[in-house]
């Protein structure tokens, strides 16, 4: 893979690992890194040899948003025309689940960058926030949209609303996040949780990201018929045959692929 100037990235058995690299800014989200950070995910996303990708940043901060300090000159037309942050709607679509593991500042664009994964994984040091109206703006990557589905409307209106920051207790509560880990075990975690997931079919595993998606963005009928048929679909599979016939021998299953 490239060489990129503000993340890392690595593979570890079939799992792709993306460590934002930012210390100086918080892993603030520039446009330098917005770019990297989509085109690291689609060159893991291409790669049949992962079955999963691990988005982390640093102890401090996943990502303290958007970063103010290049957005603050900005204007109306640079944000609707050249919109600098297109390439996070990219990574939001890569056919690769994503885990989010999150420690420290999730705030912004960062809490968005982690709702735009499918699983988001928190260290106890988790901090999750939409502080956008104390900038004079409104969430822009997702959040008056991914939050309320989430969490609800009235805990996401009264967090988009007031900008008020949750510690990881109350993330978990309101169902933002799968699990709170204390902040040493979150990688060894990620590992693990990431680790069984690519070890499944990954055309399977494809399949139910997206019907998963649809839950989200059909109503439910759609939805239901979407699962229906992808559901149908998942028989012209090798790895369904074996999947079934390792249940039957009692051994665990030997998935291709395919
Ligand atoms: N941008 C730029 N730099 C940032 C930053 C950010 N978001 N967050 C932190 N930094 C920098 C600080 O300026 C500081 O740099 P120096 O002053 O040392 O040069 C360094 O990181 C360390 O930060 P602090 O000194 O402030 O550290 P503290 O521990 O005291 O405080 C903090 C940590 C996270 C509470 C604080 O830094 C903070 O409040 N940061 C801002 C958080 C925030 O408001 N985030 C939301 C940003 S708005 C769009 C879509 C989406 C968006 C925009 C457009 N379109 C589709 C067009 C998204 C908008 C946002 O995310």
């Amino acid at each position: 893979m490239t060489d990129f100037s503000t993340l890392r990235t690595e593979v570890r058995g079939r799992v792709g690992w993306i460590t934002l690299d930012r210390p100086e800014a918080l892993n603030a989200l520039n446009s330098t890194l917005v770019r990297e950070l989509a085109s690291a995910a689609a060159a893991f996303d291409a790669d049949e040899g992962i079955g999963c990708i691990v988005l982390t940043g640093s102890d401090r901060a996943f990502a303290a948003g958007a970063d103010i300090k290049e957005m603050e000159t900005q204007s109306s037309r640079d944000m609707a025309i050249d919109n600098p942050f297109a390439p996070l709607e990219q990574f939001s679509r890569v056919r690769t689940p994503v885990i989010a593991a999150v420690a420290g500042y999730a705030l912004g664009g960062g809490c968005e960058l982690a709702m735009a994964c499918d699983i988001i994984l928190a260290a106890d040091s988790a901090r999750f926030g939409q502080p956008e109206v104390t900038l004079g703006v409104i969430p822009g990557l997702g959040g008056t949209q991914r939050l309320p589905r989430a969490v609800g409307y009235y805990k996401a209106a009264e967090l988009v609303l007031t900008g008020r920051m949750i510690d990881a207790s109350e993330a978990e509560r309101i169902g933002l996040v799968s699990r709170v880990v204390p902040a040493a075990d979150l990688l060894t975690e990620a590992e693990t949780m990431a680790t069984a997931i690519a070890a499944k079919s990954l055309p399977v595993i494809y399949a139910a990201k997206e019907a998963l998606r649809a839950s989200q963005e059909t109503t439910a009928a759609e939805g239901l018929r979407f699962e229906k048929q992808t559901f149908a679909a998942m028989f012209a599979l090798a790895d369904q045959a074996e999947g079934m016939a390792a249940f039957r021998e009692k051994r665990s299953p030997d998935f291709t692929h395919r």
